[in-house]
């Protein structure tokens, strides 16, 4: 390297670090300044909600740095400054500031510092789950699915805000709005006068969508549990080559937070729906399923054998995170089959198929 080359070096090194990298500047809706617009961005803004603070000169929404006038006298647990937090730059903090998240959503500058999600495991921590309004539907069909928070036995304390993604094959959707999301009126993480801020931001290329809920008012919710709010999911009009198909949708990326932004774990969870061309398949599902069906044995280490008084075809084996399992399927006498699924490591699974009246799903317990 020449001098001359070498002292440049230096000089814009130097240069660098005069220089307070973003330290005077925001970007409008990335509220917590770790780089990308996402729900948790919602949940910061929760907390700071109607407080107010110094104008930003020429403030505006649009994505580009911001220089920010003058810092505010609150700032967030952590110490970042409520200034990061007014997107339009008008002095308050309210839903058009939520505008500014919407806007700019996904949107990234400078390096990304990742948000830390907090899942816990199976039984250590209350869950998040999802329940479908039904478990076989046709094509067409229109299926609610309720998102929950606890239960009695494990119910939440301390909540004030969620955020999380949802994940599933955005090919089996209806192109426009095959996903949806309302929030249950006056649920108990609702503050007394109703007042909640949600954002449902779903993206059909990727199947996956950010859902982010948050109280408005700096205190936590009661002690509670139960239902928060509902998908509404359209199943696209015509699948091509379907008889029988599954669609998984996953919760993961849970961020749940009280209200002085400590992150409380939670289990997330997935539901599967199976969709069937044949009405009378739909329609006979509930009397194959059980009634004529036996798996054994069950729990167990495999292989599992099925017993049914009708022929069986169209089997698929799905985990808990609707990744499908190789399986192989052999008859052994009529309405007798052998289901092995090798190399399949202990845990729960759910096989499905199809007879001629019905399609029918399964909870294999694999052991170790
Ligand atoms: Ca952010
Ligand atoms: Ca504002």
């Amino acid at each position: 390297m020449n001098t001359g080359l070498r002292h440049l070096l230096i000089f814009i090194l130097a240069f660098r670090f005069l220089l307070p990298a973003d330290a005077q500047e925001m970007w409008p809706g990335d509220v917590n300044n770790n780089g990308i617009v996402n729900g948790v961005d919602l949940l910061y803004l929760g907390l700071a909600y109607n407080s107010e603070g110094p104008e930003r000169t020429n403030g505006d929404t649009e994505w580009q740095a911001q220089p920010i006038t003058a810092f505010w006298p609150q700032s967030f647990p952590g110490g970042l400054n409520y200034a990061y937090a007014d997107g339009d730059g008008d002095g308050s903090i309210d839903d058009d500031d939520k505008d500014a998240i919407e806007e700019n959503f996904s949107l990234t500058h400078g390096t990304v510092t990742p948000d830390v999600y907090a899942n816990a495991a199976p039984g250590t921590a209350p869950r998040i789950f999802l329940e479908p309004g039904a478990t076989v539907v046709q094509e067409g069909a229109q299926v609610s699915v309720g998102i929950s928070i606890g239960d009695l036995s494990m119910p939440m304390n301390n909540f004030y805000g969620i955020a999380f993604k949802l994940s599933y094959d955005a090919e089996l959707l209806a192109d426009d709005d095959g996903i949806e999301y309302a929030g249950e009126a006056n649920s108990w993480i609702s503050a007394a006068d109703g007042e909640i801020e949600e954002l449902f931001i779903p993206d059909e290329t990727t199947g996956t969508a950010e859902l982010a809920v948050t109280r408005t008012n700096q205190q936590a919710a009661p002690a509670g549990s139960g239902r928060i709010g509902a998908f509404s999911i359209i199943i696209e009009d015509i699948i091509v080559g379907l008889s029988v198909d599954t669609l998984n949708i996953r919760i993961d990326s849970v961020l749940l937070l009280d209200h002085e932004l400590g992150a409380i774990p939670l289990v997330p969870d997935s539901a599967m729906i199976i969709i069937a061309r044949d009405p009378k398949a739909v329609s006979a599902t509930s009397a194959t399923d059980g009634t004529q069906l036996q798996l054994f044995p069950n729990p167990g280490k495999g292989p599992f054998f099925l017993r049914s008084g009708q022929p069986l075809s169209g089997f698929s084996l799905h985990d808990k995170l609707g990744r499908r399992i190789p399986v192989a399927v052999s008859q052994r006498t009529p309405g007798l089959y052998q289901i092995r699924a090798t190399g399949a490591p202990p845990g729960l699974y759910f096989l499905t198929g199809c007879s001629p009246e019905g399609c029918f799903s399964k909870k294999v317990l694999i052991q170790p």
